[in-house]
């Protein structure tokens, strides 16, 4: 997705139509330079002593239609996942560009309660979008949101239903299931089209940025915010980024 195509395109017809009957064509080439971007790519890792972290705790009796017959459950917590090199997944990243906000697509976008997790763990829709919450088990599951800007809902999702739900305000929205006390997930709304979520080692790409310093955000449900900038030079290149998360003192302040 590249905001600035339609502009792009734009450009591309003026500067033909305009160059071939003139000889002295001086705006153009400042014009084609202003399509220039680039995109941000680096990792988040973790700082200090990585955290041991305890399975979830599941009582079987709740787990029941969980999984098929004979299949355990998986226990993973998925609240602070650190992977090669203490890369971190899960982290959110949002670039804010002057001028360009994110648009909200015409499809819904999905979040799947499966062996009662929901899946993906973090979504990131822009403000506007509409999300439909299915239940992919055969045990009902409900749908209880906890947003700061959002209109909030409890929702039982039947075996085989669904939930929708649109979502107009950008906010941090953390979901979790009261059936299932042990599933959680975020649904993140954003209204910058610039935003990725760190793979399981911690990388990140962003593409389609305008040259300048850009402030960006860092995001993670348990190690909290951070403040960083994004640099993309005149000529659309960024240097390889590299972002660092450490866990917050226990003092209680908000993470969102
Ligand atoms: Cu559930």
């Amino acid at each position: 997705m590249n905001p600035f195509l339609p502009l792009l395109t734009v450009f591309a017809t003026t500067f033909q139509e305009a160059a071939a009957p003139r000889v002295l064509v001086a705006a153009e080439p400042a014009t084609a330079q202003a399509a220039v971007t680039g995109t941000a790519k680096g990792r988040v890792r973790f700082e200090g002593e990585v955290p041991e972290r305890k399975p979830l705790a599941i009582e079987p009796e709740r787990a029941k239609g969980c999984t098929p017959e004979g299949e355990s459950i998986d226990t993973k917590d998925e609240s602070l996942l650190i992977g090669k090199e203490n890369g971190i997944a899960n982290v959110v990243l949002t670039v804010e560009v002057a001028d360009v906000k994110a648009k909200a697509p015409e499809k819904p976008v999905l979040m799947d309660q499966k062996k009662c997790r929901f899946e993906p763990h973090v979504v990131v829709i822009p403000a506007g979008a509409t999300v439909e919450f299915l239940n992919s088990d055969q045990a009902p599951h409900n749908v209880h949101i906890f947003p700061l800007k959002n209109e909030p809902f409890n929702q039982t999702v039947a075996v085989g239903a669904k939930h929708t739900a649109t979502f107009p305000k950008t906010d941090k929205i953390q979901i979790k299931c009261d059936l299932h006390p042990w599933m959680k997930s975020w649904l993140i709304v954003t209204d910058t089209p610039f935003v990725a979520v760190t793979d399981a080692d911690g990388n990140f790409e962003i593409a389609g940025l305008p040259p300048g310093e850009h402030k960006a955000t860092l995001w993670h449900e348990e190690l909290g915010k951070a403040q960083v900038t994004i640099a993309v030079g005149a000529d659309g290149k960024v240097a390889p980024l590299e972002f660092k998360l450490s866990q917050p003192k226990k003092d209680g302040r908000a993470r969102r």
